[in-house]
């Protein structure tokens, strides 16, 4: 006779002092000091807690943290090839879901976690994500999102902002501002295009109780759930390591990063400033947008007021904001 899969619900946490203690991402790996993806894995591996299996697609969040014989991870975590963290998850949670049913396995169904860089889930790893998205798969996918394909030398990627020094837009006399284009929306992307979704998330590591709640609403939905972390990445946005927490909250309060939950079709908004910091104060102190001129920052703060106009408006279908000609 077939068992019932019994699954884990994970209290909200009220306040920092009720962080659990225990850490699941421990000392012992190679990340650049001040790593915004580091500290998220730290704060989401807390949240989710010991019955967990992450999947790390290649990436920073792989390289350096699986140097031979060496690993932060204490839970079970496997790498995956970068275009198919959603594929991998999908076959770990199918997997479980079966041996759990025919008593093969006791306890409840393990989280599972995709901590994938913004290439491994929105340009590389797209269609694996958005297939494990589409299929149902109770499994949370997380885009750690630190704007470049970092791990390969800081080479542009569909989530890399309008004006960025990157080794694959370096600025110059034929196209002065270096990046032309303007990012991909991930949080969207899924919204848009995967019926079975019922719950995704922006976050923060600079909102440690805001980011550890979302990964817990995400891993209690029964199906698949998606969050977008800001993760500010020292090394390719050439900032003061010793910031990058006042980088990130600096991101949110000129409304660069939108701190917003959709859950049932419903907005809600968390940290919304009641009044946003001009966006020059968030790019002037990250080197990757130096050669900026005012034309292209203005250009940038009318990319940010579009965006923050449409989503600001619960529950209408987003339509994607314009790049300004
Ligand atoms: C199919 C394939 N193409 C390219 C690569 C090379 N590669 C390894 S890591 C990486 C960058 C990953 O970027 P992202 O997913 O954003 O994570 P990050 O390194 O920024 O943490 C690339 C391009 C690869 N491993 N496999
Ligand atoms: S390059 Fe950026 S994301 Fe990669 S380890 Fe260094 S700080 Fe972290």
């Amino acid at each position: 006779m077939a068992v019932a899969v019994k699954t884990q619900e994970l209290a909200p946490i009220k306040k920092i002092r009720d962080i659990p203690k225990e850490e699941y991402y421990v000392p012992g790996h190679r990340t650049c000091a001040g790593c915004g993806p580091a500290l998220n894995y730290k704060l989401v591996a807390k949240a989710a807690g010991p019955n967990t299996i992450f999947i790390g697609p290649t990436g920073c969040m792989y390289v350096a943290n699986s140097s031979y014989l060496c690993t932060p991870y204490a839970v079970p975590w496997i790498h995956s090839q970068i275009t198919s963290g959603g594929a991998v998850a999908s076959g770990i949670e199918a997997a479980y879901q079966v041996l759990i049913r025919k008593g093969k396995r006791e306890g409840e169904l393990p989280n599972v976690i995709v901590m994938a860089g913004d290439g491994g889930s929105v340009d590389i790893g797209l269609q694996a994500m958005s297939a494990m998205m589409y299929r149902g798969h109770d499994a949370l996918f997380i885009c750690y999102d630190n704007e470049s394909y970092a791990n390969t030398g800081i080479q542009t990627s569909p989530t890399t902002p309008y004006g960025s020094n990157t080794t694959f837009t370096p600025p110059g006399s034929a196209i002065p501002e270096g990046k032309r284009l303007f990012p991909k929306d991930p949080p969207q992307l899924v919204i848009g295009g995967h019926p079975a979704v019922k719950y995704v998330a922006t976050a923060s590591i600079a909102y440690p109780v805001d980011l550890m709640n979302k990964v817990r609403k995400g891993l209690n939905q029964r199906g698949p759930a998606f969050l977008h972390i800001h993760t500010p990445c020292p090394k390719g946005w050439q900032f003061d390591e010793s910031k990058t927490i006042e980088l990130a909250r600096l991101a949110v309060q000129t409304g660069t990063w939108s701190l917003y939950e959709w859950e049932n079709g419903e907005y809600k908004y968390q940290h919304k400033p009641r009044q946003f910091k001009p966006v020059g104060d968030y790019l002037k102190v990250q080197k990757r947008f130096a050669h900026l001129t005012q034309e292209h920052i203005a250009k940038i703060q009318a990319f940010v007021d579009a965006k923050l106009k449409v989503t600001g408006i619960p529950a209408v279908p987003a339509s994607p904001p314009q790049a300004p000609a």
